[in-house]
C-alpha cells in the first residue's frame, strides 16, 4: 500500500509516517511547506502548499496513493483567535482544495481529514463523554474551521460517493510536540527551570479545563486502524477516553521535577473563550477497528519532560 500524508512537517506527521512504514510496511510519501525542513526516514518528501490548489492534483497524479491522510492546518486554537483568516484560509479553503484535487483523479484514494474535539465545543459535565452525534458547538475560530471540514468531507463522501472518513483527534500529546501546547510548554518550563536558565516559576493559562490526552503515537495507531477499519462517510472520535484538569496534569508534571516551582496565571495565556471540558467516547472507533490505547499518562508525561531535558 501507498500512503501519502499532507502537513507531515508538523507534530503528528513524523509520527504517523514512521508506524505506517515499519508497522504497517507500506511506501510512505509527505508534503511539507516550501519553507518547512522535513526529513523522516525512508518517506519521499515533497513541497506542496494547499492553498495552491493546481499543485495538488499534480502530486497526486504523480505519487498515486491508496491512503491519503490530511494532516496540514493551523492547528492551533490560540492562534487562531489571533490569525482568523490565515486558519479559515488552510483549514476550509485547503480542505475544499484537496478534496477537489482527490476528486477529479481516476484512481481514487481512501481520504482521513483529521478534525477536532473541539468541534464539540462548550458541553454539558452529563454530556461527556461525547458521542459523535453529540451536536457541534464550535466556540472558537479553529473549531468552526474544522467543524467545517468535517461537514464538507462528508458532503464530498455523499455527494460523489467519495472513500472520505473524518476524524475528531481529542488533545495529542508527545515528544516533538510544539511549546505552544500546554503539555509541552509546561516540560519546557520545567526543564528551563532546572537547568537554572529560568527563575523558579511556572506560568500558565486556565487550569480549570479538562482535556482526554492521547500519547500521538496511539493516535496515529488509530487513524492507520482508520484507514484500513474504518466506514466511508462516517466520523470517529479518537481519545482516551479520560478527561483530566490542566491543574492535575499541572501536578503530575510538578512531581515530575526536581526543583521547587511556584505556579503564575499568565493573563496572556487566558484566551477569550475556553472550552470547560470535553471527553471522548471512543466505543464507535474501538468497536469498529479494535484499537485500544497503549501508552499511559504518566509514562507520555515522563517522555515529554526527558525530551525537553535533552533540548534546553
Ligand atoms: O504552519 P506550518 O509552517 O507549521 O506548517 C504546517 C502545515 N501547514 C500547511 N501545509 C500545507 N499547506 C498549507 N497551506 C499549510 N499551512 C500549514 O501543516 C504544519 O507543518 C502542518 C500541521 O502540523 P501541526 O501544526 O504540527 O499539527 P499536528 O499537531 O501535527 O496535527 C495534525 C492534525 C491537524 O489537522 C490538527 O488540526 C489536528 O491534527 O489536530
Ligand atoms: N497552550 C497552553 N498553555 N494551554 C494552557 C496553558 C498554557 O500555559 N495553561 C492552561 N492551558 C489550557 C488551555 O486553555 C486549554 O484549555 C488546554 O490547556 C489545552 O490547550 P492546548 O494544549 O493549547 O490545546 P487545545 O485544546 O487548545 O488544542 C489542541 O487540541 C485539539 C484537540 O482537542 C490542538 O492540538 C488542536 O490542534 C487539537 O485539535
Amino acid at each position: 500500500m501507498k500512503a501519502l500524508i499532507i502537513g507531515a512537517a508538523g507534530f503528528v506527521g513524523g509520527y504517523l509516517a514512521d508506524h505506517l512504514r515499519n508497522e504497517c510496511g507500506w511506501s510512505v510519501c509527505v508534503t511539507k511547506m516550501p519553507q518547512e525542513t522535513c526529513e523522516i526516514e525512508g518517506a519521499k518528501v515533497y513541497d506542496l502548499d494547499i492553498l495552491e490548489k493546481n499543485s495538488i492534483k499534480e502530486l497526486f497524479e504523480k505519487t498515486a496513493p491508496d491512503y491519503i491522510f490530511h494532516l496540514a492546518a493551523q492547528s492551533s486554537v490560540a492562534v487562531s483567535w489571533k490569525r482568523p483568516e490565515l486558519t479559515v484560509d488552510v483549514n476550509v479553503k485547503g480542505c475544499v482544495n484537496v478534496l477537489e484535487a482527490a476528486r477529479e483523479l481516476v484512481k481514487k484514494p481512501r481520504i482521513l481529514l483529521v478534525g477536532s474535539s473541539e468541534e464539540y465545543g462548550p458541553s454539558l459535565e452529563e454530556e461527556n463523554p461525547v458521542t459523535e452525534s453529540q451536536p457541534l458547538r464550535p466556540g472558537n475560530i479553529y473549531a468552526a474551521t474544522k467543524a467545517c471540514q468535517g461537514m464538507l468531507g462528508s458532503i464530498y463522501a455523499k455527494a460523489y460517493q467519495m472513500d472520505v472518513i473524518m476524524v475528531r483527534a481529542f488533545n495529542h500529546i508527545g515528544p516533538k510536540q510544539a511549546p505552544l501546547f500546554v503539555v509541552s510548554d509546561f516540560c519546557k518550563q520545567v526543564a528551563e527551570i532546572e537547568k537554572g536558565i529560568k527563575e523558579p516559576a511556572m506560568y500558565v493559562g486556565n487550569l480549570s479545563a479538562k482535556r482526554d490526552f492521547t500519547d500521538v503515537r496511539d493516535i496515529v495507531r488509530a487513524y492507520s486502524a482508520l484507514v484500513q477499519k474504518g466506514i466511508a462517510g462516517e466520523t470517529y472520535n479518537v481519545g482516551s477516553g479520560h478527561a483530566i484538569a490542566i491543574q492535575d496534569l499541572l501536578n503530575n508534571i510538578l512531581k515530575l521535577s526536581t526543583k521547587e516551582i511556584k505556579v503564575e496565571v499568565d493573563p496572556n495565556k487566558l484566551r477569550p473563550v475556553d472550552v470547560p471540558i470535553v471527553e471522548a467516547d471512543v466505543s464507535k472507533l474501538t468497536n469498529d477497528t479494535g484499537w485500544e490505547r497503549k501508552y499511559e499518562l504518566e509514562s507520555t508525561l515522563k517522555d515529554i519532560l526527558e525530551y525537553w531535558r535533552g533540548i534546553v
